[in-house]
């Protein structure tokens, strides 16, 4: 007869913190988010961690070139999309290590000879208001000028107009050359209070843009994952069909992590892959597994003593639908706690540390906060990344109000039919296990996580921990009733506008 649990299956909303002592000594700005994401043995740190606890989902409509930039400088990592063939893979892989910080390829020209309705169209749809003007409209083209939204007054000046009357020609712009360093190219844009500097090969095509908010940016963040030769990281998923082609090619690419990109990690498939890539590329392989719900799927994948990190979660992303299809999966939180304890018996047996990725289903700030003070090590998220600025996919526009497009990889679209089917003679897609839907537009990356980390050390203050070793360790943890969640909300009050965007709790 089959086993029956004595737990329900339960998620993170349904738990608080209780708060501990806050020392007076405490800075918010002095707290430490780093965490390991390969495995440590007694007496040593681990190989690879990253700067903050932030991973970004193996997902099509996520983990492109721009997010996987843009979260390394901020001190995170993306895993790069397997769904894909392995060159394509590897393209991005290599796009993100060759990435020069600060040098940005242009994503919107235009021609000189388009009119400012045009531009009008091209300026919505790229949400650019700083646009290069090249001979071919191309990101590579001769460089002719350039035009911002402050060259031309949209209801005043007839529309017909040619960019090439309104821009600041090419005479008249600051520009600097292909080989400038970035430490110089700052110090023109400062020294002629301009917002952007267009670089320029020798003879004169545009090969990047430089912009002062980045510059801004980088002097608020300066978290930013490099590897040993002062490139940003990047991870890349990998599944349990081509590993043998795709592995070396992503390697060989620069990735810095790889992880196995499936719904259940608790298989032979997954294992008899561990076993190959050990063999193939010894212990410098930073490789995670996953995705396990229990102890025993955490015993499977640690016990080889194969992995550098387990995934843990099945059926919580924001576009799973793999609990109602099939009936399996347990709730994040039930998952998370019983996984983590797991680890932290492992750990005192072996003196091994194996780091623990939260994955899927975190629905808002404080469960990301709940889900690491329960004991994951880092967490993986698709949504929370498929709705910024760089996430691979084009805005659109419903009702007035900006969308992107996300799709989970158990999806027709996503035709990631490896994923689901582990052991299936056939590779047809029977059923689905994601949904296609839209999300919306919430601003850039780094914008997203500013107020995330935030809240994030803020509650780490209350529970007076400084890192997030502390943070697990100390946190004390209470399941609610369902009459303490609605007392969590504002009660009994009127609210106007937009104020619980403004985290009334603090
Ligand atoms: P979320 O952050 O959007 O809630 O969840 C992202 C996670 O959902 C991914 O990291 C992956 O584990 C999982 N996922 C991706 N596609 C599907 C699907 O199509 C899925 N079912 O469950």
């Amino acid at each position: 007869m089959a086993r029956m649990l004595d737990d329900t299956s339960r998620t993170f909303g349904e738990y608080l913190l209780i708060p501990r002592l806050t020392r007076r000594d405490q800075r918010i700005d002095q707290i430490d988010l780093s965490a390991p994401l390969s495995r440590s043995y007694p007496g040593s740190g681990p190989g690879l961690s990253i700067n903050i606890p932030i991973v970004s989902a193996c997902m099509q409509a996520v983990s492109g070139t721009d997010l996987a930039v843009a979260l390394a400088r901020q001190g995170g990592l993306s895993m790069i999309f397997c769904s894909q063939s392995i060159d394509s893979q590897v393209a991005m892989v290599q796009s993100v290590k060759a990435h020069k910080a600060g040098f940005v390829p242009s994503g919107a020209n235009i021609k000189p000879e388009a009119t400012l309705n045009d531009l009008l169209e091209l300026m919505s749809d790229s949400g650019h208001s700083t646009i290069p003007v090249t001979e071919d409209g191309s990101s590579g083209g001769r460089f002719v000028g350039l035009i911002t939204d402050q060259d031309f007054w949209e209801f005043e000046d007839d529309l017909t107009n040619r960019v090439s009357d309104h821009m600041t020609p090419k005479v008249d712009v600051i520009f600097g050359i292909e080989g400038i360093s970035l430490r110089e190219a700052n110090k023109l844009l400062h020294k002629n209070k301009k917002d952007c500097l267009p670089i320029l090969t020798d003879d004169g095509r545009l090969s990047a843009l430089v912009f002062k908010k980045d510059y801004v940016d980088h002097q608020k963040h300066p978290l930013e994952l490099l590897d040993d030769s002062k490139r940003l990281r990047v991870g890349a998923a990998i599944n349990t069909h081509d590993y043998r082609e795709r592995v070396p090619a992503l390697i060989a690419a620069g990735a810095d992590a790889l992880c196995f990109d499936s719904s259940d990690g608790f298989s032979e498939f997954q294992m008899d892959g561990l076993i190959w890539l050990r063999e193939q590329f010894g212990e410098e392989l930073v490789i995670g597994g996953g995705n396990v719900v229990s102890a025993e799927g955490f015993d499977y994948l640690a016990g080889s003593g194969l992995v550098d990190f387990i995934k843990v979660g099945i059926g919580g992303g924001s576009i799973c639908i793999t609990r109602e299809q099939k009936g399996v999966g347990r709730g994040q939180a039930s998952a998370l706690l019983e996984v983590a304890a797991r680890r932290d018996a492992y750990f005192k047996e072996t003196g091994i540390y194996i780091p623990i990725c939260s994955d899927g289903g975190l629905a808002n700030d404080t469960q990301i906060v709940m889900a690491l003070a329960m004991g994951a090590d880092f967490v993986m998220m698709g949504r929370y990344f498929a709705m910024t600025e760089e996430s691979p996919t084009a805005k659109i526009s419903i009702n007035g109000q900006m969308y992107k497009p996300y799709w989970g990889e158990g999806t027709v679209r996503a035709q990631n039919w490896q994923r689901y089917s582990e052991g299936m003679e056939s590779r047809k897609m029977m059923f689905e296990e994601g949904v296609d839907a839209f999300v919306p537009l919430v601003g850039t990356v780094s914008e997203a996580l500013q107020t995330t980390l935030y809240k994030l050390k803020s509650t780490m203050m209350n529970l007076g921990a400084d890192d997030l070793t502390a943070f697990k360790d100390q946190a004390v943890i209470t399941q609610v009733s369902e009459q303490s969640i609605v007392e969590a909300g504002t009660t009994n009050v009127f609210k106007f506008g937009r104020n619980r965007d403004l985290d009334e709790s603090d």
